[in-house]
């Protein structure tokens, strides 16, 4: 994009890559400078603004304030010129926690649904098919993980996850919001029977300090289970972040990452991966499944591991089937099997030329 253009937007580009732009509000947000489509599409002004929910339908929006201060909603610069809507039967909590808009509705099609300013995180429904791959795409590809960190995931839906694996004695989980964790508790209790695990040890905190903190070698798995980058885990998509995680990791430790959806943030997956690539000197690769209510009905995960015994993550060398107890500890598996995980890694021919262009 040229800089007339730019312009144009009132978009300024800052000093670590992302752009701060005008909404015409006046207060600045901003989006990750990787993101083109973004970038194209800025917020309308506030004659096309409207609330979360609208005529009883939520839309995923991005919030900001107009002139006055009122909180309004304009189009997501993540997705722009598409949203997609939910019928709410109900509004069951929303409330201003110190970081975000938490808001729970019963929707009609797909039970309750969690919303953190304005994006869907989570629904009833088909959450078994997010949290199940983030959490064994990596712990299945290692044998016997012993010590595992979460970044964000405060919904516990990862944690439930993780503790299928008996191999498992330590689980920390860094979250920087207690409200979600809150909410999930009185909402959503079939996620949240993760916390109440013996093996984990909740820090309520800013990721970013605890990883600089984390001792050096201590993880086996790291996965960031995190919000899109507007927002609160804007930093969780930049350098820094992945090179504490690389720290924190032992020789052959993995990461899995949410890495977003391959139709809508080409550059955006292309910006990570390209850094992973300069860290993580064991290998880089891209999974995804469907998810129907995140933008676009898919997400991608980014599954990458440090030099040491080197990781296959394609085939599974921990398949979930062989784990005693496994399949049926606390609830069924709903999504995940070793067929689902090695089919994660086939690739549209479009993604595949992207991601084979960072070589
Ligand atoms: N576009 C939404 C991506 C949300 C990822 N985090 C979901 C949290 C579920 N534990």
């Amino acid at each position: 994009m040229e800089g007339d253009e730019l312009k144009d937007l009132d978009c300024q580009r800052t000093m670590d890559g992302w752009e701060s732009s005008n909404n015409g509000s006046g207060k600045a947000i901003l989006i990750p400078a990787c993101c083109l489509k973004a970038k194209a599409s800025q917020p309308e002004l506030g004659s096309k603004s409207h609330s979360t929910v609208v005529s009883g339908w939520l839309s995923e929006t991005q919030p900001s304030s107009d002139k006055s201060g009122k909180q309004v909603y304009f189009n997501n610069p993540m997705w722009p010129g598409e949203a997609h809507s939910l019928k709410v039967e109900k509004i069951l909590f929303q409330e201003k926690s110190k970081y975000q808009e938490v808001l729970v509705f019963q929707s009609s099609a797909y039970g309750r649904v969690l919303v953190l300013d304005g994006i869907l995180q989570l629904t009833e429904k088909d959450e078994c098919a997010y949290q199940e791959m983030i959490a064994h795409l990596p712990l299945c590809s290692i044998e016997s993980p012993k010590n595992v960190l979460v970044v964000g995931g405060g919904d516990g839906g990862v944690l439930r996850e993780i503790c299928r694996h008996s191999s498992v004695e330590l689980i920390d989980i860094c979250e920087i919001d207690q409200m979600v964790i809150d909410v999930s508790k009185e909402f959503f209790p079939e996620l949240a029977i993760g916390f109440e695990d013996p093996r984990v040890c909740l820090h309520v905190g800013d990721a970013i300090e605890f990883l600089k903190q984390a001792p050096e070698g201590k993880y086996d798995a790291i996965i960031v289970d995190s919000s899109d980058p507007v927002g609160p885990a804007q930093e969780l998509v930049e350098k820094p972040f992945f090179k504490n995680i690389g720290r924190a990791l032992r020789p052959g430790g993995v990461l899995c990452n949410m890495a977003e959806s391959m139709w809508l943030h080409t550059h955006l997956i292309n910006d990570i991966i390209y850094i992973c690539r300069e860290i993580f000197k064991g290998s880089v690769h891209y999974a995804w499944a469907s998810v129907p209510t995140y933008p676009s009905g898919v997400i991608g995960f980014l599954l990458c591991s440090t030099e040491g015994p080197p990781v296959d993550f394609v085939h599974p060398i921990n398949p979930i089937e062989k784990l005693r107890g496994a399949l049926e500890f606390r609830r069924e598996l709903k999504f995940y099997n070793t067929e689902i995980h090695e089919a994660a890694f086939a690739l549209p021919s479009f993604v595949k030329r992207e991601v084979a262009a960072l070589h």
